[in-house]
């Protein structure tokens, strides 16, 4: 073959592959949720993160830097002490919040914030002991390297796995998305550690020379929605595209998910991202949306409180707002729907402990709504 000829078939066999096409959403309308919102807690600024305490009181983070407790009628408590200080300023401040899967034993509280310091600010991860109304022996566990000058694209989720260990996912702090491709940087990763911040023996990069050790996969844009499935303890993240090129994933350890070599979406000034839509050696996402929907949390439904919604999972759209429900088959959605289209920019969505789902509402006098089905 000569030189003319082996460029020829290189080029040819590079197109294709630039082409792949991963489903996309059907944008579908609106539809009636069988569901009623009621308002649990109101004057909320800009929460985040929600989760259940096991006495049926819940943990708030507002962005601006404080942790509540709102109580069973919805009373706001004074915020707690002890939260780190946080970078409040574009996207950033303080952001999710998780219990540990041994709270009953530990009380330990994990939150998710912006860290300002050396360089700018970054994602990081404190947790400490809930005691009346603070958090005590609080330590940093994790810290998004490096700090970058950018008030946006943090992130960021915290998600336990079965075996303990906590998924945290990050942003490509917008300005940033050159170091998402390299793995001596966690900007744009989904990051795996253990629960006192070790790094798990079985990452997919600890032996990696150059690779951060607790990178779990790369090539995200903004992750603003994580959730476990239940049945198979897989992961499954959301995040946001440029325009047109919001993403459903299922990470596996050490793949890459593109950014921003690949990607459905453009930017916003109309202009190509990257190369295409696909290249060999990144994974396609499972589902994306164009027109995208914004997605924050997410959560798999596993209660009998409305009838066909379990096994679904549910995600918060921030724009154009409302809840979008994914029946999937496997690793495929089957169906999207979606619902409350007037009811705001859905920051979080939680399953309660009365097999209710919650949704947190982003607004600088936010609140949180329960869906109560209707009779
Ligand atoms: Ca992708």
């Amino acid at each position: 073959m000569n030189m003319r000829n082996a460029v020829f078939v290189a080029a040819v066999a590079f197109i294709p592959m630039a082409q792949a096409q991963a489903p996309r959403s059907p944008t579908p309308s609106p539809v009636d949720a069988p569901v009623t919102a009621q308002p649990v807690a109101t004057g909320l600024v800009h929460p985040w993160g929600l989760v259940f305490l096991p006495d049926g009181r819940m943990l708030v983070t507002e962005r601006p830097g404080r942790l509540r407790i709102v109580d069973k009628d919805g009373k706001l408590s004074a915020p707690l002490s002890g939260v780190p200080d946080v970078y409040a300023r574009g996207q950033g401040g303080l952001l999710d919040v998780a219990l540990s899967p041994r709270f009953a034993s530990d009380q330990l509280v994990y939150l998710s914030f912006s860290e300002p310091g050396e360089g700018g600010a970054g994602t990081a991860v404190a947790r400490g002991r809930l005691a009346g109304n603070g958090l005590e022996q609080v330590q940093v566990i994790w810290r998004q390297t490096p700090k970058v000058e950018s008030p946006n694209h943090w992130g960021s989720r915290l998600e336990f796995g079965q075996d303990g260990t906590l998924f945290v996912t990050t942003g490509d702090r917008f300005r940033f998305r050159e170091r998402v491709q390299d793995l001596g940087s966690t900007i744009g990763k989904v990051v795996r550690i253990n629960a006192d911040g070790s790094i798990p023996s079985d990452n997919p990069f600890v032996k990696r020379e150059g690779a951060r050790p607790e990178i779990w996969s790369y090539g995200h844009r903004n992750l603003q929605g994580a959730a476990l499935d239940p049945a198979s303890g897989q992961l499954w993240t959301l995040e946001h595209g440029a325009r047109g090129g919001d993403e459903l994933n299922r990470p596996q350890p050490g793949r890459n998910y593109g950014w921003p070599v690949i990607t459905y979406g453009v930017d916003y000034s109309g202009l190509r991202i990257g190369e295409g839509t696909a290249r060999a050696g990144m994974e396609q996402p499972v589902y994306y949306w164009d027109p995208v929907i914004a997605p924050s949390g997410a959560v798999f439904y596993t209660a009998d409180a409305y009838p066909g919604w379990k096994g679904s999972l549910f995600v918060g759209s921030l724009s154009p707002g409302g809840l979008v429900r994914l029946a999937l088959e496997g690793d495929q959605v089957r169906r999207e729907e979606r619902y409350l289209a007037d009811i705001g920019r859905v920051r979080d969505v939680v399953q309660g402990p009365d097999g209710l789902l919650y949704l947190l509402i982003d607004a600088s006098n936010g609140s949180i709504q329960r869906l109560v089905p209707r009779r």
